[in-house]
């Protein structure tokens, strides 16, 4: 094993002074000339430098001079001058080298897609391009020139020189090796700029292929946006004179913010109203302000080492989630948020998998791109924020930007700031980096003369390697509700610090109903006694959007809890559910949040939750049959609803009017149960946008009338990889339970199956994963073609094979049955010969 500890960081030996990089690329033979600048920091130390045995050494010069041979080594990763070679005071290193561009199906370093050259360096990339220290605390100035016969040559920083054939480019920030990035290829832009507060006039260009021009538009829109408002809300300002995005087709990430050339999956730039959904563009919006405040958050202040990769993506996601709640509806940010949180940040915690928004251990870094790192990583920031309080988190974080600027940090750096500019003291909140797992939090009521009181109990179970939890600070924010609806204590946040706490509110007349946790003020499983007509009190009256959306979750979980264990229920959340969708003072997206259905991931998800196995195939028919009975009981409402919220005009993403197309997707999703489709059919042909053609094929496929719309879909945009990604995902997701593993097996075959596409591969595979009750299918055939798949893909690209491996995260859940028959898969997968050390790690997790 090749296992990293952070308790083992040492800075490198020596400072890098400078750069000067030059590719002269040839798609098989690409050369590459590096000038390291080296000034030592120690005496008598090896210069270690990494880089793979892929790359071709030509030739190594220190201050000009050939070193004795004796003195230069290299093993599969690294390459060392010893010591006794190099000088003592400050030297120049220039290597010449040859890599294959062509040959690089893993897609990191530099590589090539559809014939344009482009880099993916983060976190280790930069090791499979050219000999160097690359690791996040070693940074430097990079000049970079480019030769090449493609029309359009990019890289870092600010333009220097640019002729046929050519370009320079200087970047002035010092930068790890994991923010380079180069482009080459045959490239149209759609400019604009903008001008910073201080006057600096930036020239924007969006990137793409020929033809796909007129669907960068809305990605242009959001850059403007994000640039405006981090000067808004947080003070950043840009800082060179231009910020190019490219889009490109094959990418393992959604994107990656290399410093002024940020590139893109090309499904998170492109977009235009008869290929992209309204979730699409709000993802492509907040995707490419996530990208740019990073420029910020992770380029002028970086990691230290990649322990810390939460201090730059939870707080740039964080700052995303922030700016996604200013230009839509915050209420609906929240609710969704904490939606995908529970999906995969909890689903993760529970299984095998869970580890600490800071880890002290890994193998291979690329498998730490997690949610925790991520979501929960953004939700630790949200607590940090509700206990300080908004102005303290201003001037903490006015702090770590004058503090930090051109540094390589830590966590405990980032604690540190908050201490010093609020006189708050963190070492028990520092539990939240350091602890993997989800706390459950017990709440009960004690009522008499007068008085409420609460009684808190947090308890965290065991996570791998973490048997006991110490308590951690939970922020818990709470009102009271009146008997008649009024609330008669605002929002407070109680703050808990120990196992068990009580907190008491005095002088109240009547008994009041409590709203716990509002906000999802702390990323916690709340376990509360609660009646079910306490619950349809809360959705009806609650003043916090969260909670009420909350009271209306809890109540259809609990009747699909009891349905998919055989018993009869349901009837108060159809009953209250009706009031909520007549109510024409909510705001459509959140009526369509609460009419939506717990999915059937999350079902068995907190079945397991209580001890209860869960069975995919009830889960599947227990939802399936209360989204019926809401359909029958609700028909009037909701052909009504269906018909209000037809939004008249042009397409538009707009946050309205993708609110009103939610509602309205909603409500057909449930009438489809009862009207055999009809609806969606005329839907389908009629629809001018993709938001509603896809949602009215979901409905299709789900009553096996889909392939007359797939088919149609096909013809119109066989050619269009982005919607034929919609096309390969829907399919495997949608299906029956029993057709949905041979139908993956179908489209597999397929010629336009191009599986070393990450977005291909990710949308067949991960449809499939998403059928819950399909993929974890009793005979095991799920995980036998997803093993298989994952085999193949391994030996192409180990990140995406190691990523989408975790679709059997959650399989020590299940029944014996399905148990056996998932172990056998991934012990499968463990015994493949010359398995990466990515999917090695995820499986050996997985089965320890
Ligand atoms: N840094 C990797 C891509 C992202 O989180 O922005
Ligand atoms: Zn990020």
């Amino acid at each position: 094993a090749n296992e990293q500890f952070l308790a083992d960081y040492r800075p490198y030996p020596f400072d890098l002074k400078q750069v000067a990089l030059e590719f002269d690329l040839a798609p098989a033979a690409t050369r590459v000339l590096a000038a390291l600048d080296f000034q030592p920091r120690e005496s008598g130390a090896d210069l270690v430098l990494d880089g793979g045995k892929q790359i071709k050494l030509l030739s190594l010069t220190i201050d000009g001079a050939v070193p004795d041979a004796a003195h230069v080594s290299r093993d599969d990763e690294t390459l060392t001058i010893a010591a006794a070679a190099l000088p003592s005071g400050p030297f120049r290193l220039e290597t010449e080298v040859q890599i294959d561009p062509s040959a690089n199906t893993a897609f990191e370093g530099l590589y090539l897609s559809g014939g344009m050259f482009c880099t993916q360096c983060e976190a280790e990339g930069f090791r499979h391009i050219t000999f160097y220290p690359d690791r996040p605390d070693v940074m430097t100035t990079f000049r970079v020139l480019v030769r090449s016969d493609q029309p359009v040559l990019l890289s870092n920083g600010n333009p220097v020189r640019q002729e046929p054939g050519l370009a320079e480019w200087h970047d002035p920030w010092p930068k790890p090796s994991y923010l380079f990035a180069l482009v080459a290829g045959d490239l149209v832009a759609v400019s604009d700029h903008f001008t910073t507060r201080s006057g600096r006039d930036v020239a924007l260009n969006v990137w793409v292929r020929p033809g796909d021009q007129d669907r960068a538009g809305f990605a242009m829109e959001s850059l403007i946006k994000s640039m405006k408002w981090d000067e808004d809300a947080y003070g950043r300002e840009y800082d060179l004179d231009v910020f190019n995005i490219v889009a490109v087709d094959d990418f393992n990430m959604g994107a990656m913010e290399n410093k002024g050339l940020n590139i893109f999956n090309s499904k998170l730039v492109l977009a235009s109203p008869d290929t992209a959904t309204d979730a699409d563009y709000e993802r492509i919006e907040s995707v490419i302000a996530h990208e740019y405040f990073h420029n910020w958050t992770g380029n002028r202040i970086t990691c230290r080492d990649w322990f810390q990769l939460c201090l730059k993506e939870g707080l740039t996601v964080f700052r995303d989630q922030q700016f996604t709640a200013d230009m839509r509806s915050a209420a609906v940010k929240r609710i969704s948020d904490v939606q995908s949180l529970r999906a995969r940040q909890f689903r993760e915690d529970q299984g095998p998998l869970a580890h600490p928004p800071r880890p002290d251990h890994y193998e291979e870094i690329n498998n730490f791109y997690t949610a925790t790192v991520y979501e929960k990583g953004a939700e630790v920031i949200g607590m940090l924020k509700r206990l300080v309080g908004d102005d303290g988190y201003r001037k903490s974080l006015d702090l770590y930007f004058q503090r930090h600027d051109g540094d390589a940090a830590t966590i405990e750096d980032w604690l540190q700031v908050f201490e010093d500019a609020t006189g708050r003291d963190l070492t028990q909140f520092k539990r939240w980096y350091t602890d993997a797992g989800t706390p459950r939090l017990k709440m009960a009521e004690d009522w008499g003369d007068g008085r409420l009181t609460l009684r808190f109990t947090q308890n965290t179970p065991p996570t791998p390697g973490q048997p006991d939890k110490p308590a951690r600070v939970i922020p818990i924010s709470v009102g009271l509700i009146g008997p008649n609806g009024d609330e008669v204590l605002p929002s407070q946040i109680l703050e808990m610090t120990e196992a068990s706490q009580s907190f008491s509110f005095d002088g109240l007349g009547a008994r009041p109903v409590v709203s716990a946790l509002r906000g999802f003020s702390a990323p916690v499983i709340l376990e509360r006694e609660i009646d079910d007509a306490t619950r349809a009190f809360l959705l009806a009256h609650d003043s916090d959007p969260f909670a009420r959306w909350e009271a209306g979750r809890d109540l259809a979980l609990s009747a699909l809890l009891q349905l998919a264990q055989g018993n009869m229920a349901g009837d108060d959340y159809i009953a209250a559910i009706g009031q909520l969708i007549a109510d024409e003072n909510a705001d459509p997206a959140f009526r369509a949040l609460c009419l939506n259905l717990p999915s059937e991931e999350e079902i068995a998800t907190r079945l397991s939750a209580r001890g209860v196995v869960p069975d995919p195939d009830a889960i599947h028919a227990a939802r399936t049959d209360l989204a019926r009975r809401i359909a029958e009981t609700h028909e009037a409402l909701l052909s009504n609803l269906y018909r209000l919220m037809a939004v008249p005009g042009a397409y538009s993403p707009d946050a309205d009017a993708a609110a009103r197309r939610s509602l309205r997707i909603a409500v057909l999703g449930l009438l489809s149960r009862i009207d055999g489709g009809d609806r969606a059919e005329v839907l389908f042909g009629t629809a001018g946008n993709m938001t509603e053609r896809m949602a009215a094929l979901v409905c299709l496929i789900r009553r096996g009338r889909g392939q007359t719309a797939l088919r149609l879909l096909e013809e119109e945009f066989g050619d269009n990889r982005l919607v034929m990604d919609k096309w390969f995902m829907i399919q495997p997701m949608v299906a029956p339970v029993a057709e949905s593993v041979q139908i993956a097996q179908t489209l597999a075959k397929r010629k336009d199956f191009d599986w070393k596409n990450p977005n291909r591969f990710r949308a067949l595979l991960g449809g499939l994963a998403a059928n819950h009750a399909g993929f974890h299918r009793a005979d095991g055939a799920g995980y036998a073609f997803t093993a298989d798949w994952l085999m193949k893909m391994d030996r192409a690209n180990p990140q995406i094979a190691a990523r989408m491996s975790t679709a059997f995260e959650t399989w020590t859940r299940y029944d014996a049955g399905r148990r056996e028959k998932a172990l056998a898969a991934l012990q499968r997968m463990a015994a493949m010969e010359g398995i990466s050390r990515n999917l090695r790690e995820m499986v050996s997790r997985m089965i320890a």
